[in-house]
């Protein structure tokens, strides 16, 4: 699994090389999120995961969920068992790999991805201010007296980016995330799926999302448990609260048919996908 890191201006497809610090772009084998491809093993099988570090600048911590590996080898060759430690991340310095070992014995779509917030999330880790849980009522229509079509957005983190329907350039990505089985998926960039399963696709095709048994997952304690604990829920639930459209925001759910944003640059008539 290569990772790399890449600046691509805004109407670009070319990626300058010759940026040092201020990547956008985070990908593995060439692609980001949702765009990569999933991991897939079969029950029992003993997985081999060979990461290289291709990015000019940054180092990246490569972490699995639902299970425990071992580092058995670098670049220098391999670790003598004794010396192999157990891990669910794996720090991969620039220019450096890694192997790492495990037996897949857990099914289940698990994640694997870099644990630097902004590696997760592509363009939107970049220059914005932080407004997490300000109250931004009304802010819209106050600053587009200055700049049209203005936005505010993060103040329930970047989920709603991807409820919005906004259009993109046809060689871009979404700004962060996609819907999920269960709920939107807010992340992107340097993350992929480790996919483990009983029977995997004959034709290698994904195996699509997994299907949980029955009782092997969290879900909402229902009422009759919640008074027998003496908890009453607040009216307005976080999760409740962090998908509300603002009544005053014109963007959100009725996408105008040509953004302001693009259409001062005609990036649509620009870029085209080959
Ligand atoms: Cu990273």
């Amino acid at each position: 699994m290569m990772l790399s890191e890449w600046k691509i201006e805004v109407g670009t497809r070319r990626p300058d090389p010759n940026e040092m610090t201020d990547f956008n772009v985070f990908t593995m084998n060439g692609r980001s999120f949702p765009g990569t491809q999933a991991l897939v093993a079969k029950i029992g099988e003993r997985v081999r995961i060979r990461i290289g570090n291709l990015s000019t600048m940054s180092h990246h911590s490569i972490h699995l969920h639902g299970y425990y590996f071992k580092v058995v080898a670098t670049d220098g060759g391999e670790i003598p068992e004794a010396g192999q430690w157990p891990e669910t991340t794996v720090h991969m310095p620039t220019g450096s790999t890694r192997t790492v070992e495990f037996v897949a014995n857990a099914p289940g779509d698990w994640v694997i991805h870099c644990h630097m917030l902004h590696h997760v999330m592509t363009q939107m880790g970049h220059r914005f201010g932080n407004i997490i849980d300000i109250n931004t009522e009304g802010l819209n229509q106050k600053i587009r007296k200055l700049v049209p079509g203005y936005m505010t957005m993060g103040q329930d983190g970047m989920g709603e980016m991807g409820d919005m329907g906004m259009a993109v350039p046809p060689n871009s990505l979404p700004m962060v995330g996609v819907q999920g089985q269960h709920d939107y998926i807010t992340m992107g960039g340097m993350f992929t799926l480790l996919k483990v399963r009983e029977e995997l696709p004959a034709d290698g095709s994904d195996p699509g999302w997994y299907k949980s048994p029955p009782g092997t997952q969290a879900e909402a304690a229902p009422d009759v448990d919640l008074k027998r604990d003496g908890i009453e829920l607040p009216k307005d639930l976080p999760k409740t609260a962090a998908r509300r459209k603002s009544k005053d925001d014109v963007w959100c759910g009725v996408p105008p048919a040509k953004p302001t944003l693009l259409a001062k640059n005609e990036i649509n008539g620009r870029i085209k996908l080959h």
